[in-house]
C-alpha cells in the first residue's frame, strides 16, 4: 500500500452539503481570481488571464477545448484559472527546498501538499544511496542520462512517456529523439486516456480524432453527452451547448451522476447569464448504470432498425450503401427481421443500464426528430473493459442516419490534456503506422526501429519484471496517474534511473529509481526566447485546430528550459557530436522544427506562415471533410458488438473513478468539490442511498474499499461515506487517492486502458486513515 496519500488525512475531513443545482455564475468568477491572486499576485496575475486563449497570448494549460473564432475578452474557466495560477505561481522549489527536506520526508507529504510548494527551479539529482536532491547543472544531467542510456543492453530497455501538455515542436523532437536512439517506447498520458477512442474511431471511420467542429455542435438539433462532465472538466464547452440550446438543439446526457454544471448554466461572460437563472441545458437525463453504455447504444441501434420496416426515414439508406461497409451483418446481428425479439432486447438494455423501458423510448423519439445528431463522450465511456465495443457503437448509431461528414453532425470525443491531440499527431505513440516513420527516416535520413513499443500499462510491467531500466517522463505524473499504486511504485524504484521533465513537485519525483533526475521546464504561461529571441510553440486542440501559444510572464528563473531545448541538449549528449540533426539550430528556432514537421506530418503544408494567422489553421480530416474513409475497406465500417456490461455481485458495487472540481488530474489545487457538495476533503466515496441501507453503509461513517481481482484483494483506507444520487449499483470516488484499487492487468480490450471506470469494490470496517498504516 502507498504510504503517502495524495491528499492529508489530517486536513481530510470532508464535509458534505447538497449538491449544487447550477454551474459557474459569480461564485466561479470570484474563485477565478481568488486563485490567481494567491498564488501569482497581481503583477504575473493581471498579463495571465489577460492573455490566456487568446490570438497572440498562451493555449490554456488546462483542458483540450477549442477556441471560438470570436473570442470572448475573458476566455477561460475557472479551472483554466486554476490551471494558469498553478503554472503562474511566484512560489518556488529551488536547491535549498531540496536541502532542507530529505526525500523521505517528500516521499510521506500528500500530493497537494508537493504541488503547493511551488515551480521548479534547476535542475536536481538524487545520486544512487542520498538521502537528499541536490544541484546538478544542465551538462551533467545529460551526461548522466547519456552514460546510463549507453550501459543499456538495448534501447529497448529506455521508456520515454509524456504527458498531454507537451508542445508539438518539442513533442516533434521528442520521438525523433527517441527513434533515433532506436526505440518506439513512447507510452503516453492517452494510453490511460481516449485510446478507446483513437482505436474505435480508426478502425470504423479511419482517423482517431473526432469528426465535428464548434459550428457543428451550434448546428445540431439534438447532442447526446455520454460519459463526461463538462462543468468541471471542459468548462468552455457549456457554452457551446448553450448556444447549441438558443438554436434549438435539444440535449441528452447519459451518466450514472446527475452532474451539476449538464443542468443549469450560468454563463458568466453574459449578463444574462450572471444575473438571470441560467440555461436549463439538459432535456433528457439518463441515470445510466456505470458500464451500461454500450447496451444503451445496442438497443437505441436495434430500434432504429427495426423502426425502419415501416418507417423508410429511420435510416439513411443512401448514405448507408454509399459510404459503408458492413451494414449487413450489423443489422442481422440486431435483429432487423426479427420481430419476436423485441421484447427480450429491450429487457436485456433495462437490465445492464438501469433505465426504464419509458426512458429509452424518449431518446429514441428525440432521435427520429433528429436531423443532426452529435454524440461527445470522455472518460465515462473510454475506462472500461469494453471501451473500443462501446464507441464502435457509437459510430454505428451515427452511421445509420449518416450523422458523419455533415454539418451540425458526427463524433466528438472530448480530449483531455490541452496538447495530447497534437502529440500524437507529431508521433507520440509506440505504435506510428509505416507512412509515418518512413517519412520520418527520409527527412533525418536514418532507419527508425519498426518493432511495437511500450505503452503505459506495457512500460509497468516492463519496468516491474526489469526489462525497461530507464524511466524517462516528458511531463506528467507517472506514479499517481497510473493504476495500482503499488505496484507501480515497486516497478519506479526497480529503474536504474528515473528522469522527470516537470514544471511542479509531485510524486513520480519522489518515488524513484537508484537515481534520479528532476528537470525544471518552462510552461505555457511562461516567456520563452531563448537566445533572447522569442519563440511560440503550436498545440492541437480537440477538433483539430492548431494554433500558436506564446507566453507573458517571465520565467522564475534563467535555470529552467524549455521542452524543446531540453530534448536538443539531451539529444546531443546522447547521440553526440556527430549526430547529422541540428539539435542546436532546433532549440535556438523553432520555425526550423516546423519546416521539418511539415515535411513530415501531413496536413502541415505552410507551416509557419499558417501558424501565425490569427486562430491558427484545421488539420484536415477526411470523414469531416469530403465522407472519404480511409480504413481497411475504403468505406466508414459497421461493427458486429455483442453486448456486455460489468456485473459487481452480490454486496458489491462497480466503482467509477473521477475528477473533483478543484483538481487536473494529480494535481489537487484544492479540497472543494462544489458542484458535488464535498468540501475539505477527498476521501469520500459516494453511495446511493438504497444500496448503502441494503450494505449497512452508514451516512458519514468511515469504511475501507476493497477491490477484487484474480490476483488478489487491493485496499484503500479510510473512506468517508456519502449517500448521494448516483445510479443504483454505482459508486464513484476521486482519483488519483483511488488508483491503488485499479488493478494493473485489469484493462480495455484492444486499446489496453485500465478500467478505472469500472472496478468491482466491497466495503469493510474502516483501519484507519492511511498515513498510519
Ligand atoms: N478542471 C479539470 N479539467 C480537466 C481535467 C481535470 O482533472 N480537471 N482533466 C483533463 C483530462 S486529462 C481529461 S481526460 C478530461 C476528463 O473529463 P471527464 O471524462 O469529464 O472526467 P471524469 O471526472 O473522469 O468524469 C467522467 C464522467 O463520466 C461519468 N461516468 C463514469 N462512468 C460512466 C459510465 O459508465 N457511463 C457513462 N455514461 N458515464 C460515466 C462520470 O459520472 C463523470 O461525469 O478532462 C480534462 N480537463
Ligand atoms: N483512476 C484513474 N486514473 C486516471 C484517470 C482516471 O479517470 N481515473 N485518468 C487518466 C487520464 S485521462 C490521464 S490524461 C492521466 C494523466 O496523467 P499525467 O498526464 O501523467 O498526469 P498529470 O496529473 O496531468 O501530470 C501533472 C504533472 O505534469 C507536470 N507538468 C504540468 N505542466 C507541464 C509542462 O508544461 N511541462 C512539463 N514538462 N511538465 C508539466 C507537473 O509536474 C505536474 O505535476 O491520468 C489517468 N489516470
Ligand atoms: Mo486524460
Amino acid at each position: 500500500m502507498s504510504k503517502a496519500p495524495e491528499t492529508d488525512p489530517a486536513q481530510d475531513s470532508p464535509d458534505v452539503r447538497p449538491p449544487k443545482r447550477r454551474a459557474v455564475g459569480v461564485p466561479a468568477v470570484v474563485n477565478s481570481l481568488r486563485v490567481v491572486g494567491t498564488q501569482a499576485g497581481v503583477k504575473r496575475g493581471l498579463p495571465l488571464l489577460r492573455d490566456v486563449n487568446q490570438t497572440g497570448g498562451f493555449d490554456c494549460p488546462g483542458c483540450a477545448w477549442p477556441e471560438p473564432g470570436h473570442r470572448h475578452p475573458a476566455e477561460f474557466c475557472e479551472n483554466g484559472a486554476k490551471a494558469v495560477a498553478e503554472e503562474g505561481t511566484r512560489r518556488r522549489v529551488d536547491p535549498a527546498f531540496f536541502a532542507e527536506h530529505p526525500i523521505a520526508d517528500l516521499a510521506d507529504k500528500s500530493g497537494y501538499w508537493l504541488g503547493q510548494q511551488g515551480r521548479l527551479t534547476e535542475p536536481v539529482h538524487l545520486p544512487e544511496g542520498a538521502t537528499h536532491y541536490r544541484a546538478i547543472t544542465w551538462d551533467d544531467a545529460y551526461e548522466l542520462i547519456a552514460s546510463e542510456l549507453a550501459a543499456l543492453d538495448h534501447p529497448d530497455q529506455a521508456a520515454f512517456y509524456t504527458s498531454g501538455r507537451t508542445s508539438n515542436e518539442a513533442a516533434f523532437l521528442y520521438q525523433l529523439f527517441a527513434r533515433k536512439l532506436g526505440t518506439n517506447n513512447l507510452p503516453d498520458c492517452s494510453n490511460m486516456c481516449h485510446e478507446s477512442s483513437g482505436a474505435a474511431l480508426a478502425e470504423t471511420i479511419g482517423i482517431g480524432k473526432g469528426s465535428v467542429t464548434l459550428d457543428d455542435l451550434h448546428q445540431a438539433d439534438l447532442i447526446i453527452v455520454a460519459g463526461q462532465n463538462p462543468g468541471t472538466n471542459h468548462p468552455r464547452m457549456l457554452t457551446a451547448l448553450e448556444q447549441a440550446k438558443r438554436a434549438g438543439a435539444r440535449i441528452a446526457t447519459v451518466n450514472p451522476l446527475p452532474e451539476t454544471g449538464m443542468r443549469r448554466f450560468k454563463n458568466p461572460q453574459t449578463a444574462r447569464g450572471l444575473a438571470g437563472r441560467g440555461t436549463e441545458l439538459t432535456d433528457l437525463f439518463l441515470q445510466i448504470k456505470v458500464g451500461g453504455d454500450l447496451a444503451l447504444f445496442s438497443v437505441l441501434n436495434r430500434m432504429l432498425l427495426r423502426a425502419s420496416a415501416t418507417d423508410p426515414a429511420a435510416i439513411d439508406r443512401d448514405f448507408i450503401a454509399d459510404y459503408t461497409n458492413g451494414f449487413d451483418a450489423f443489422a442481422a446481428h440486431h435483429g432487423i427481421d426479427d420481430p419476436d425479439g423485441d421484447a427480450a432486447a429491450l429487457a436485456e438494455a433495462v437490465e445492464r443500464t438501469g433505465l426504464a423501458a419509458d426512458e429509452i423510448e424518449r431518446l429514441l423519439a428525440m432521435v427520429l426528430e433528429a436531423d443532426r445528431i452529435v454524440v461527445c463522450w470522455a472518460m465515462g465511456l473510454t475506462q472500461h473493459r469494453h471501451a473500443v465495443p462501446t464507441i464502435r457503437e457509437v459510430v454505428a448509431f451515427l452511421l445509420l442516419r449518416g450523422n458523419i461528414g455533415r454539418p451540425g453532425a458526427g463524433v466528438c470525443p472530448v480530449r483531455g490534456h490541452s496538447n495530447v491531440q497534437g502529440d500524437r499527431t507529431m508521433g507520440i505513440w509506440e505504435r506510428m503506422p509505416d507512412r509515418f516513420l518512413d517519412a520520418l527516416g527520409t527527412e533525418f535520413d536514418f532507419a527508425p526501429p519498426r518493432d511495437h513499443g511500450l505503452d503505459t500499462v506495457g512500460t509497468i510491467r516492463a519496468m516491474r519484471d526489469g526489462r525497461v531500466r530507464v524511466f524517462f517522463a516528458m511531463g506528467g505524473n507517472f506514479v499517481a496517474a497510473t493504476p495500482d499504486t503499488a505496484a507501480t511504485e515497486a516497478a519506479m524504484r526497480g529503474c536504474r534511473l528515473t528522469v522527470h521533465v516537470s514544471t511542479k513537485l509531485n510524486r513520480s519525483h519522489v518515488v524513484t529509481g537508484a537515481r534520479a533526475l528532476i528537470l525544471p521546464a518552462l510552461g505555457r504561461t511562461d516567456v520563452d526566447a531563448p537566445g533572447g529571441r522569442e519563440q511560440f510553440v503550436t498545440v492541437e486542440d480537440s477538433m483539430g485546430i492548431v494554433h500558436s501559444s506564446r507566453g507573458s510572464v517571465p520565467a522564475l528563473s534563467p535555470e529552467m528550459r524549455s521542452e524543446v531545448a531540453i530534448v536538443a541538449g539531451l539529444a546531443r549528449a546522447v547521440l553526440g557530436p556527430g549526430d547529422p540533426v541540428p539539435w542546436e539550430e532546433f532549440a535556438g528556432e523553432y520555425d526550423l522544427v516546423r519546416d521539418r514537421i511539415e515535411r513530415v506530418v501531413p496536413g502541415f503544408a505552410d507551416y509557419n506562415a499558417r501558424a501565425r494567422v490569427p486562430g491558427g489553421f484545421a488539420l484536415p480530416h477526411a470523414p469531416r471533410d469530403a465522407r472519404e474513409f480511409p480504413t481497411a475497406t475504403g468505406k466508414a465500417n459497421f461493427t458486429v458488438n455483442p453486448v456486455t456490461s460489468p456485473e459487481a455481485g452480490p454486496g458489491r458495487l462497480l466503482l467509477q473513478t473521477l475528477r473533483s472540481h478543484d483538481q487536473f488530474n494529480t494535481t489537487i489545487y484544492g479540497l472543494d468539490d462544489r458542484y458535488r457538495g464535498i468540501h475539505d476533503g477527498r476521501r469520500v466515496v459516494l453511495v446511493n442511498p438504497e444500496d448503502a441501507a441494503e450494505l449497512g453503509l452508514v451516512d458519514g461513517a468511515y469504511c475501507d474499499l476493497v477491490s477484487e481481482w484474480a490476483d488478489g484483494d487491493r485496499r484503500a483506507p479510510h473512506f468517508r461515506i456519502v449517500h448521494y444520487p448516483t445510479a443504483r449499483g454505482c459508486a464513484a470516488a476521486y482519483f488519483p487517492e483511488t488508483n491503488v484499487l485499479v488493478p494493473l492487468d485489469s484493462v480495455a480490450e484492444t486499446s489496453n486502458t485500465p478500467t478505472s471506470k469500472s472496478i468491482v469494490v466491497r466495503f469493510e470496517a474502516d483501519s484507519g486513515g492511511p498515513a498510519k498504516t
